[in-house]
């Protein structure tokens, strides 16, 4: 049996940088990667059209300042090739890939609390034992597949966004449906319906949606921010997104209509995540929220020629931002084609999926493809599909059945010297993910050279810690509009699942402050055993 220092789940930008850190702090590090190469969510989401919705400059890391100067990012928005290109290029420069299995999925993990150590065992029949484990999973790497009646019958292709074929697929005078209009299709729909014969989009809800306003990365704006990146990179660590964009300093409802027209506008066309961080009462007031919608559906309407498809798209049963907000580039005016068409599932839902088609309950579209864009099972599918066994039998899967919880995100009671890289409980999915993983992993990191120093065996988090922990995410979240949606934030776009606020909206700036108090303060709220002086 392999015996190692740490395992780390999963080879994208947290898995990686993860390995890196305890790689130079002289450990043994073994990874163990699902897909067949590095990269994470952007190894399988190829769908046409995949692409960050956070500004390259900003999404990407901070601990490699030659690559900063040496990389050109195309786009202000990267897409999905140059990404991963970018994740490879990572993996080389670190020579990180000698320490990474691919092809390998981790079934489950058992703490042996009598050696203190984890025993992991893969898909390939292998068991490995290591000090630590790290959850490097993602936040979205669980695609979900919706229980519609009859979906193995389809005689057609079926894809999934997120297990996109890596040769692609050619729509070419094909006769095409899309389930689903979160970010991936609002993304991918413009693209699709620029090969497809014909493209029937079924939507259950419309989402907000603001302008990306990608383009080829402007010279002087790279250049700048080549000149003042550490300075750019040290600010971004304090913020509250995680990235440098105006936060929080207009309150909408001081300003009257004329005035907000123009701010709005001004967002509108900066694009992008502009338009959901330079206001301190969007997400808090409602009354200041339904102006932000009220522009937006205005845009909408100035953008669809057909006015009830425009009604169709405005969102209107959610708060604005309160689902994860799209950025859309040409999607609206896709359904000005006249070979692209909108069914809205709330008047006629889907009641089969049959070998030539879908059937709603008012007619029959017979189709060649089906594409399921129904998102992920978030945050905690990919730690619950593991059996994650801690101390005294206790399952992780059933320990989050009423409701995640978590110290910090990080570490959870009852499971030893097991963390978990953007776990729920931390800012993660809320802000750039690349700067959320970059603390987590330093944090962990750290407090695993603590450990050493302090000669201890195990650090998890305490019961009472947890519940403080947990009690201050959704007092955070409960201050805000954002419980209001049926968000993936919330496990309520997965049938049974807990409905709980998952990330900590407190923002990174304040959250990696009081990461840093507890371990300049020495871990307090967490167990610590085999410390000198403490229980063994
Ligand atoms: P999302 O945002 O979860 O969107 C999934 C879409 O699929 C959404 O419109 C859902 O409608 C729809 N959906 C899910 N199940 C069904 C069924 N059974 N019938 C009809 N429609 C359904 O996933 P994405 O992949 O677009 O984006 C996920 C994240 O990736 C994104 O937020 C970014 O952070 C990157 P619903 O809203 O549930 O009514």
């Amino acid at each position: 049996m392999t015996k190692l220092d740490a395992i780390v789940v999963g080879a994208g930008f947290a898995g990686l940088y993860m390995l890196h850190r305890l790689r130079q702090r002289g450990l043994s590090v073994q990874v163990l990667e699902q897909g067949g190469d590095v990269g994470g969510t952007w190894y399988w989401n190829r769908y046409p059209g995949a692409r960050c919705d956070n500004e390259s400059l900003g999404y990407s890391v901070s601990f490699l300042p030659e690559l900063d100067q040496e990389w050109s990012w195309p786009e202000r928005y990267s897409e999905q090739p140059v990404i991963l290109r970018y994740i490879n290029r990572i993996a080389d420069e670190l020579d990180l890939r000698r320490d990474i299995r691919f092809n390998t999925r981790v079934e489950s993990a058992r703490f042996d609390g009598s050696e203190n150590l984890w025993q992991v065992d893969t898909d390939n029949g292998e068991r490995l034992q290591a000090r630590f484990v790290i959850m490097a999973t993602g936040c979205l790497s669980v695609p979900n597949w919706p229980d519609i009646k009859g979906r193995e019958d389809f005689a057609g292709d079926t894809l999934h966004t997120a297990l996109w074929p890596h040769e692609g697929y050619d729509f070419t005078g094909k006769k095409v449906a899309v389930i689903g209009t979160g970010s991936t299709a609002i993304q991918s729909i413009p693209h699709i319906a620029g090969q497809a014969g014909k493209l029937t989009v079924f939507q259950r809800t419309a989402n907000h949606c603001v302008p990306a306003q990608n383009g080829p990365l402007d010279p002087v704006v790279e250049r700048e921010r080549k000149a003042h990146y550490p300075e750019m990179r040290e600010r971004a660590r304090y913020t509250r997104s995680g990235d440098v964009v105006p936060q929080g300093e207009i309150t909408i409802m001081d300003l009257d209509d004329e005035a907000l027209e123009v701010v709005l506008q001004d967002c509108w066309d900066q694009g992008g995540f502009y338009t959901q961080y330079p206001f301190a009462d969007q997400m808090t007031d409602p009354q200041a929220n339904a102006r932000v919608t009220a522009f937006s559906h205005q845009h909408i309407r100035s953008r669809v020629k057909d006015p009830a498809t425009a009604e169709l798209l405005c969102a209107r049963d959610h708060p604005f931002g309160t689902k994860r907000l799209c950025a859309d580039t040409g999607y609206f005016e896709t359904y000005n084609l006249d070979h692209v068409h909108l069914v809205d599932l709330n008047t006629t839902p889907i009641e089969a999926v049959e070998a030539r088609g879908i059937r709603t309950s008012d007619a029959m579209f017979d189709v060649d493809v089906i594409i399921y864009a129904t998102g992920f099972d978030a945050m905690t599918g990919a730690l619950t599909r593991i059996e994650i066994t801690g101390r005294d039998g206790l399952v992780l899967r059933d320990k989050w059945d009423h409701g995640t919880r978590s110290l910090l995100g990080v570490s959870v009671a009852g499971f030893p010297n097991l963390f978990t890289v953007t776990g729920p409980g931390s800012p993660s999915v809320m802000i750039n993910v690349v700067a959320a993983i970059e603390q987590h992993v330093e944090w962990i990191d750290a407090c695993i050279g603590w450990l050493g120093e302090q000669g201890a065996a195990s650090i998890e988090a305490s019961p009472d810690a947890e519940n403080a922990w947990v009690e201050h995410v959704n007092a955070t979240a409960d201050a805000t509009l954002f419980p209001k949606a049926n968000s993936w934030y919330m496990g309520a776009n997965i049938p049974g699942k807990a409905r709980v606020f998952m990330p900590y909206v407190g923002g990174l700036g304040p959250y990696r402050h009081h990461c840093d108090k507890v371990a300049a303060d020495g871990y307090p709220g967490f167990v610590v055993t085999g410390k000198q002086g403490g229980p063994a």
